[in-house]
């Protein structure tokens, strides 16, 4: 008899981890309270973007491996992976977790284990969904186990890194442990590290704010090499060929649903010790507005009044087509702010989520004053000047990703300017 699964959340994470046990030999059942999301999986049609997921589905879904509804089901194991967003003022919203958690309670029997797989505060398993799961009855490590595994994948990489990727597996008893390290071995060909529940939260955690404190440092060293005519980008490079220095790279802001909130949830935990957290989160969050800045800044230069953008990248990052809690959406805010014009291409988004939004580059392009590339995706840096050059009002580019080639652009008579390299200011400098 194959064993049984119910994943609780269809979404980024847990759509590719209930296909991947599918289709290799487990029976998954995958419950959304989102019913437009469970009618497209039945039928085979994602809602999200991620390479090769569409095979996976379809396989299976065709071998009904894999069922889907609105509600839980009993079964060996339950994962949840809900999201756990920040409320406005910076504290977790565990809301999604602490409904998915009652949900599956009434399904919960004798012998089943508990994982959940979302991002979470230290000590929500411990304070949050132990209290909830004790109302099945069952006695906690005894009857019932829980563990928290949570994921690590990188959109546009989720399947290979499920499978690749180590594992942190934290039980709130060895039992639970050992238990969920043998379920996430049917396809995790990683090591799987053992650990308690409250430390593989706070683990998760602290990887993504190492993440954010040092983009934070990128951020911070483009602002200072602006001030100093210096090319960050090529300070960086030289930097990171020391073995043991790896400085991430600066943009127009951090995005998404991890990097850009779960830094909080340790500033929220001690507000009086996560000083450089914080700090860095300001930072972080200070680029939409100095990259709006400079757009406006650029115009003032070039006497352009009223003038038009031509936005490229929605996605808080390249080749995905996702754009929660991206700094473009917040550019976009200021270029309203300052009565800038603009035009909005992304063709990783899919139909029109926004106003001003175009359907191709060139429409994007016509009559505008300016190039303002706020996401590196592989379609823009493959954009040649003679495709725009016949269609805009001015030949400017504002580039915060490094994604274009000056000298190319250069030569064609574009006033090129990347964020952190004040080199490109003041004209058309030289090479
Ligand atoms: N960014 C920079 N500079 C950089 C790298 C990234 O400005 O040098 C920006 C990106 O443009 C983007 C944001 O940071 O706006 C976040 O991008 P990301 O690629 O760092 O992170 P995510 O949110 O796509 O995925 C992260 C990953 N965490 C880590 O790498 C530690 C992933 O493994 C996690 O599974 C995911 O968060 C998550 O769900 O927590």
């Amino acid at each position: 008899m194959k064993k049984k699964i119910c994943v609780v959340g269809l979404g980024y994470i847990g759509l590719p981890t209930a296909v991947m046990f599918a289709n290799h030999g487990m029976s998954v059942h995958g419950m959304d309270i989102n019913v437009d999301i469970v009618k497209d999986i039945a039928g085979k049609k994602l809602h999200i973007e991620e390479k090769g997921l569409q095979e996976e589905l379809n396989k299976a879904i065709d071998s009904k491996s894999l069922t889907v509804s609105t509600e839980p089901v009993e079964s060996d194991f339950f994962i949840i992976a809900v999201p756990s967003p920040i409320n406005a003022d910076k504290t977790a919203n565990l809301d999604y977790v602490a409904k998915a958690t009652s949900s599956i309670v009434p399904y919960i029997r004798e012998g089943n284990l508990v994982i959940l797989e979302s991002t979470v505060p230290p000590k929500t398993v411990e304070n949050i969904m132990l209290p909830l799961i004790k109302e099945s009855g069952l006695e906690i490590g005894n009857e019932v186990f829980v563990a928290h595994s949570p994921e690590r994948v990188i959109p546009g990489k989720v399947l290979e890194e499920l499978v690749n990727n180590d594992r942190i597996v934290g039980g709130i008893n060895e039992r639970s442990a050992q238990l969920a390290v043998e379920l996430y071995r049917t396809f995790v060909k990683g090591d799987i590290h053992v650990t308690d529940a409250t430390t593989a939260e706070l683990v998760k955690v602290i990887e993504n704010t190492y993440r954010d404190v040092n983009i934070a440092f990128a951020n911070e060293l483009a602002k200072i090499s602006e001030r100093i005519n210096v090319n960050v980008w090529e300070a960086i490079e030289l930097a990171n060929y020391h073995p043991r220095v790896n400085i991430h790279m600066p943009g127009p802001g951090v995005g998404g649903h991890c990097i850009a909130v779960d830094p909080w949830f340790l500033v929220e935990l001690q507000p009086e010790l996560a000083n450089l957290v914080k700090l860095s989160r300001q930072t972080n969050d200070s680029m939409p507005k100095f990259t709006a800045d400079k757009v406006n800044n650029v115009f003032n230069e070039y006497n352009i009044n009223h003038g038009r953008v031509a936005v490229l990248g929605l996605s808080f990052k390249a080749n995905i087509d996702d754009i929660r809690e991206s700094p473009s959406l917040k550019v976009i805010e200021y270029l309203d702010e300052y009565g800038i014009d603009y035009s909005i291409y992304d063709p990783h988004i899919h139909g029109i989520v926004m106003n001003g939004q175009a359907s191709t580059l060139e429409e994007a392009v016509n009559k505008a004053d300016m190039i303002l590339i706020l996401t590196d995706h592989n379609e823009f840096k493959a954009i040649s000047p003679e495709t725009v050059e016949g269609l805009m009002r001015t030949k400017l580019v504002l580039d915060t990703k490094r994604c274009l080639d000056v000298g190319v652009w250069r030569r064609a008579g574009f006033d090129v300017r990347v964020l952190g390299d004040s080199k490109t200011e003041g004209g058309i400098p030289k090479e």
